[in-house]
């Protein structure tokens, strides 16, 4: 990354007292745990940070330090605005929308560079890993808090460390966050391992529903199946994490019905199989072998369209593999 790219970050984080950083609807543990790490050391330099999901927090992250900070709604001015882990700006779920942001941190390929400033490493395994990588550069403290907001991010994204994209990189900043005093098992533990019983409850059905067809893994997971489990938020309760250890399997796929008329699409990838492409189809984004995208209709409608076009994509794949 361009010192100047660097410095200009520091320059606008620096001169601006009121910061607002926003991440991805539905967050997950690199969302959260970036938006903490970068709030709680803005607010260690003085400033006043407002730190924005528009789904709110689960209670799974509540453990984190300055969790209990962050709002739904964007309620104060601010002088600039930083997003963070999201490919584009609908990913915010409509915060500040109208706004030409001023700095845009992100690690997806998909990235579409919509800020004013762009730091985007499609190489770093997390946002988070970004963010402990260059904010020293920036002149911000990782202290402990700090440091155990960054390393959750890049446990959650990497599924522990075991993600394709893990480089040599990510195991040296997630050491020196573990010498920064983050506790890498219990952080492990809390935010990776542990499940409530709706989380189970609600795969259940998910799992039960499985069909695999050469290569090709999908299943779905209904608002009546949420509603039976008593599942309070409207992500997939990571159940595709757990489709990723079925053997065999090139692409999973996972249809989650949502309440507003859409279903959100989870595409994992075997490593030389790049997802991404196909949820930019679809209006989506992510890494190659992570992506997903929320597209309107019933869930049966978007059903045989999306798996139409991924039996084309990996047949197509396995075809290019094969010459
Ligand atoms: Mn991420």
């Amino acid at each position: 990354m361009s010192n100047s790219l660097q410095q200009s970050i520091r320059h606008t984080l620096h001169e601006a007292q009121n910061i607002l950083l926003l991440s991805h609807i539905r967050p997950d543990g690199d969302a959260i745990g970036s938006i903490l790490g970068l709030g709680l050391s803005l607010q260690k330099i003085g400033k006043n940070v407002e730190m924005v999901l528009a789904d709110g927090i689960s209670n799974r992250h509540r453990f984190l330090p300055g969790s209990r900070e962050i709002k739904r709604k964007v309620s104060k001015n601010f002088d600039i605005s930083v997003v963070l882990d999201a490919s584009d700006v609908r990913r915010t779920g409509g915060l500040a929308k109208d706004r030409l942001h001023d700095i845009n941190i992100d690690h997806h390929v998909t990235n579409e560079n919509f800020a004013r400033i762009n730091l985007v490493d499609p190489h770093a395994s997390a946002t988070a890993e970004i963010l402990a990588e260059y904010m020293p550069e920036w002149g911000l403290l990782i202290d402990q808090d700090v440091a155990t907001a960054l390393l959750t991010g890049i446990i959650v994204d990497t599924i522990g460390f075991r993600t394709s994209n893990i480089r040599p990189k990510t195991l040296q900043l997630s050491a020196r966050l573990m010498e920064n005093g983050a506790n890498l098992p219990e952080l492990y533990q809390l935010s990776l391992v542990q499940k409530s019983i709706a989380a189970v409850r609600y795969w259940s059905p998910g799992l039960a529903k499985i069909q695999v067809e050469d290569g090709l893994l999908w299943t779905t997971l209904t608002l009546c199946d949420r509603e039976n489990a008593s599942y309070p938020l409207n992500d997939d309760a990571d159940l595709v994490n757990l489709l990723t250890t079925i053997e065999n399997i090139k692409i999973s796929l996972l249809f989650v019905e949502q309440k507003n008329g859409t279903v959100k699409i989870s595409w994992r990838a075997q490593p030389g199989i790049d997802v991404s492409q196909l949820a930019t189809q679809f209006g989506g984004g992510g890494h190659p072998a992570a992506a997903g995208a929320d597209i309107p209709g019933t869930l049966g409608e978007v059903k045989a369209k999306v798996l139409n076009s991924t039996i084309t994509f990996l047949a197509d794949a396995m075809h290019v593999s094969k010459t």
